[in-house]
């Protein structure tokens, strides 16, 4: 029951990794099927129905709801840590959005129980994902989850930015922030500027689904062209909104790791933010062969190039960064020191695929597959990774295991580049991508073999990082503030887990590295800015959860309005979608009207807590 009412920004981290966690073993199951299908030529393991809804339950799955929620758990569990507050601006609407998102994921893989399940591709191409061509719920499914998940995300993306603008403790100015606060803050204000974008697209798909509109049907004067602009202008920000905290986190850690200053801060803030901006001028990169023309099509090959320029810097910062540093090889930074040349090799072939006449070749072959999977997996995947191992003993009190963290690593590792460095050559071969099969007699079997060898150990490695998980689940919590020794930000300066309040005294910032400045100079904590007194602490609320639940309900009342049989003037569908709504919109009327002022944590309850040394 704390669970579902919780407002704690570090409950609703676990929260989001327990749920995002969920969810990428459910996307690598239907990754690991389908590269069983794809291990020998022309077998079917799945049939080609099968095989379309797994290609397209997978990508959605793990864009949408492991890999951002996952990004989303460490952002709640170390944002508000590293900034020296108590707690994100809005911890009510912190909770809507970890439900909503939750809710909407459901809704999403319900569709595996109600037999019609997304198939059309994770970018939900019209015409494709029309009445025409789907004509079960499948892209129901994906429009109405998907908006409801986005809800969820849009919320927290605000949350987040309402936090870092207003909630850094006196002393910390922006460029006093730590790298991942700073590239969390970049990536919430692109999750501002393009879910909307993806609502607006869903919605109008929505229209033309359920209500007959005319956005993308080209037979009533719709346009589909119009639907890849629309879902790029979101799509291509969303893949920064995903790397942004990664590179974040691979800062951290290896100048963390190696002992020294991260190299170049300012230069890394300013990659962000250029990073952050060239995202949203490059989407039509996604469409050179719709036939945009020359003109556009030059344009988009040098916007998405000059990304490479900021990449670059911040490339050559981390390998500053550890120049001459004493690096420790722990589990956390051999993820971040095995991310730099992967994410290098992604960037390389993004570069390629840039160049327009050469993606009229590349473009749905194999070699795409490679190339997103280097920046996906081999960059965002391993930066949760290294993210996980780095604050796992702030999140939960207890370290992982280093010596199994070690093995698992080599093991993920090995199976990634096995699984996606041969694509890059069946892609140039001219093995399509979304195919179900291929001939024999290709030249494609061998690396179609290797490729799913590999995908099965990372299946292994992520047995592995669970069986750690449920190890260190059962060791004491004994960690110190600081179990790493060489912690340089502000969450290294209280308990692990922090206290429900964060920080006792609000901590005063002295520099960039707040805490190794203080230890540099000999002191062996924070100077206070405050008193100890007592805190004020929000109230926890069953609202978020109802509202998420009435949603849900909505969703399914409008998606089946069509089979579900009338009751007097409407349809039951519609009833019940009308009843979902209320629900929601009956939770938001208590919200408003009930005065909630929180409650207090009392001065003596906070000096019994060990967390404080005064
Ligand atoms: C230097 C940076 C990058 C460049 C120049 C670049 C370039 C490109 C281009 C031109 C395409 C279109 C290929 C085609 O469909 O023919 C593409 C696809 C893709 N890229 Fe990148 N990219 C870069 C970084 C990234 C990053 C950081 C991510 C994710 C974290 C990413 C994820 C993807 C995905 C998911 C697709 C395929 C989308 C689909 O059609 O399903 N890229 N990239
Ligand atoms: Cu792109």
């Amino acid at each position: 029951m704390d669970w579902l009412t919780t407002v704690d920004h570090k409950k609703i981290g676990i929260l989001y990794l327990i749920a995002g966690g969920f969810f990428f073993l459910v996307g690598g199951l239907e990754a690991i099927l389908i590269r069983i299908q794809l291990m020998f030529p022309q077998k079917e393991v799945v049939t080609a129905q099968f095989y379309n809804e797994l290609i397209t339950m997978h990508g959605t799955t793990m864009i949408f709801l492991a890999a951002m929620p996952i990004i989303f758990a460490l952002m709640n569990a170390i944002i508000p840590l590293q900034l020296g507050a108590r707690d994100v601006a809005f911890p009510f609407l912190n909770a809507l959005g970890f439900w909503t998102f939750f809710f909407g994921g459901l809704l999403l893989n319900v569709s595996f129980i109600a037999g019609s399940v997304p198939d059309a591709g994770w970018t939900m191409y019209a015409p494709l994902s029309g009445t025409q061509f789907t004509q079960h719920h499948g892209t129901d499914y994906y429009v109405i989850g998907l908006q409801i998940a986005g809800i969820g995300t849009l919320i927290g993306g605000i949350n987040f930015l309402a936090t870092i603008i207003n909630m850094r403790a006196p002393g910390m100015t922006f460029m006093r922030m730590p790298m991942f606060t700073w590239a969390s803050f970049i990536t919430s204000a692109l999750i501002l500027f393009a879910f909307p974008a993806l609502t607006v697209g869903l919605a109008a798909l929505m229209f033309d689904r359920l209500f007959s509109g005319n956005f993308f049907n080209p037979q009533t004067g719709g346009n589909v062209v119009l639907w890849e602009h629309i879902f790029w202008i979101f799509g291509h920000p969303e893949v920064y909104i995903l790397i942004l905290p990664a590179f974040g986190i691979i800062s951290e850690v290896i100048s963390t790791f190696s002992r020294k200053r991260l190299f170049g801060y300012s230069s890394m803030v300013f990659a962000t933010i250029l990073i952050g901006f060239l995202g949203f001028m490059v989407w039509a990169h996604h469409m050179f062969t719709t036939g945009l023309g020359p003109v556009a099509n030059a344009l988009f090959s040098v916007a998405t190039m000059l990304i490479a320029v900021p990449t670059g810097i911040k490339i050559f910062n981390w390998l500053f960064t550890m120049w001459g540093g004493s690096i420790r090889f722990t589990v956390a930074n051999l993820y971040a020191i095995g991310f730099v040349p992967t994410f290098v090799m992604g960037g390389v072939t993004g570069v390629m695929l840039s160049a327009a006449p050469a993606d009229y070749q590349y473009h749905d072959s194999y070699f795409v597959v490679a190339h997103f999977h280097y920046v996906i997996v081999g960059g965002l995947i391993m930066g949760i990774f290294a993210g996980l191992h780095y604050w796992w003993p702030k999140m939960f009190g207890r370290m992982l295991s280093e010596k199994l963290g070690k093995v698992t690593f080599w093991i993920f590792y090995i199976g990634f580049h096995l699984t996606f460095f041969v694509q890059h050559f069946l892609g140039l071969l001219g093995m399509q991508r979304r195919v179900w099969q291929y001939l024999d007699g290709m030249g494609f079997n061998n690396m179609n073999f290797i490729s799913t060898i590999g995908a099965l150990m990372m299946g292994v490695g992520t047995i592995l990082f669970l069986i750690n998980i449920v190890i260190t689940l059962r060791k004491p919590k004994d960690c110190s503030n600081d179990p790493w020794e060489d912690g340089r930000t502000l969450e290294w300066t209280i308990a692990s887990p922090a206290p429900e309040y964060n920080f006792a005294q609000t901590p005063l910032v002295r520099g960039y590295d707040a805490w190794w400045h203080e230890k540099m100079e000999g002191n062996t904590a924070m100077t206070p800015v405050e008193p100890i007194g007592p805190i004020h602490m929000p109230n926890a609320s069953i609202l978020p959860f109802v509202m998420g639940i009435g949603l849900f309900i909505t969703g399914f009342g409008f998606m089946y309005s069509g089979e579900w049989g009338t009751l007097g003037f409407i349809t039951v569908g519609h009833a019940v979608g009308i009843v979902g709504l209320l629900i929601t919109f009956g939770c938001m009327g208590l919200r408003s009207l009930i005065d909630d002022h929180g409650f207090h944590i009392e001065e003596d309850e906070i000096l019994k807590d060990q967390g404080v040394k005064s």
